[in-house]
């Protein structure tokens, strides 16, 4: 099976995997991820956004770059306490992983001491932990992942060559350079795009390309759908056809075959027919939760009783009893520098 995960693909290949007839790319994507996958499971993430708006990047798809008027409040930093709040509310409601993401352009020193506090304590809870704050330096990224951080995401967005209609504040070698020294620490890699920014299927392709002929593989691929809000600059953006999300799905599926390929922001605008489409074109992991960082998601008991009208089972994750005792410890420390009670009982 590992000769099925291969880093070479070239641009011919990546494009004519996205001219196939439809039918004949669905049965390929399905073959591959029954080889890799139990078909019926999906993983289930839910996000919560620790610090929003006033970004000061220029994301043309992002509500919260302050460049834009989207009537979007900004707010500080979330407490350790009420994040912790939320992890359990997620875990409660049957999440398996807990994503934090910050409207940063990378973290500040001072953040620091919160943010790994947050992944220790959502840790010692007993979910899988993963945070997206911008660019990361190697001591940053081995920071967290001593904390204990399981995923750090930090999409690529699009292709190299479409990159520059959507981001001028940061570079695509800037990306790239937070993605190695996310993979150098030892965290595992969540990285992806959107589509729908008006890209075309080459440029779809070339995201795909990009992240596939890494040197390993990302282990989670989110492949968003541009959610348009009013103020950004892609706003009125025309819809993507329904059919070439799903090619994309699919085409990631088979690029990045041992990857989970997450069918992330955008599915509140889809209906349940082509959330199925693109669990049977291979997606295989979910945000879970009425809302994305500042968008609406689907209210959970929906996509509860999709998962049971599709014969979709949550996929489990193990606990590992060493890092829990790990987040414990580290809860504990932060507890005693801070004297806090709260940390001090979380940690027990
Ligand atoms: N500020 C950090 C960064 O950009 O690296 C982390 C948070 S940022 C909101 C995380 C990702 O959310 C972006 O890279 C983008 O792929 C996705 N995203 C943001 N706004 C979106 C939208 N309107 N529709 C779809 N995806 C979006
Ligand atoms: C990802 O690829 N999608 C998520 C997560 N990683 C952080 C974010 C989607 C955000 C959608 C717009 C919003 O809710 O603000
Ligand atoms: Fe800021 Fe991230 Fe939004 Fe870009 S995507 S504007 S970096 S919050």
């Amino acid at each position: 099976m590992s000769d099925m995960i291969r880093h070479n693909w070239t641009r011919d290949q990546a494009n004519a995997l996205f001219q196939l007839p439809f039918s004949d790319l669905m049965f390929k994507a399905q073959t591959m991820h029954r080889q890799f996958f139990d078909p019926n499971q999906v993983q289930i993430s839910t996000l919560c956004s620790i610090k929003t708006g006033a970004c000061p990047e220029d994301c043309a798809y992002c509500p919260q770059s302050a460049r834009y008027d989207t009537g979007l409040e900004r707010e500080k930093l979330m407490k350790v306490e009420s994040v912790l709040e939320e992890a359990k509310a997620a875990k409660a409601s049957g999440a398996t992983r807990f994503c934090m993401g910050a409207a940063w352009r990378s973290p500040k020193k001072k953040d620091m001491p919160y943010v790994t506090a947050m992944v220790a304590g959502v840790k010692s809870l007993g979910l899988e932990t993963c945070m997206t704050l911008g660019m990361l330096d190697q001591a940053q990224a081995q920071e967290l992942s001593d904390a204990g951080l399981d995923y750090y995401n930090h999409n690529l967005d699009t292709s190299p060559e479409y990159y520059g209609d959507i981001i001028t504040t940061r570079t695509y070698q800037d990306r790239l350079d937070t993605l190695g020294n996310v993979r150098e620490s030892g965290m595992k890699v969540c990285s992806g795009g959107i589509v729908g920014m008006g890209e075309d299927e080459g440029d779809r392709a070339g995201l795909l390309l990009q992240l596939a002929n890494m040197p390993q593989h990302p282990e989670s691929v989110p492949v968003n759908m541009l959610v348009k809000v009013e103020g950004t600059p892609l706003a009125d953006q025309a819809d993507l056809d329904p059919f070439d999300f799903i090619r994309t799905v699919a085409v990631a599926r088979i690029m990045m075959p041992a990857s989970h390929v997450r069918l992330s922001a955008g599915r509140e605008e889809m209906n349940e027919q082509m959330q199925a489409m693109a669990f049977m074109a291979g997606a295989n992991s979910i945000f879970y939760g009425e809302k994305l960082l500042t968008t609406p998601n689907p209210e959970a008991n929906k996509d509860m009783q999709l998962f049971k009208r599709l014969g979709i089972r949550r996929e489990e994750y193990e606990v590992n009893e060493d890092d829990t005792a790990h987040a414990e410890t580290l809860m504990a420390a932060v507890a005693e520098a801070r004297n806090d009670q709260f940390f001090y009982n979380a940690a027990k």
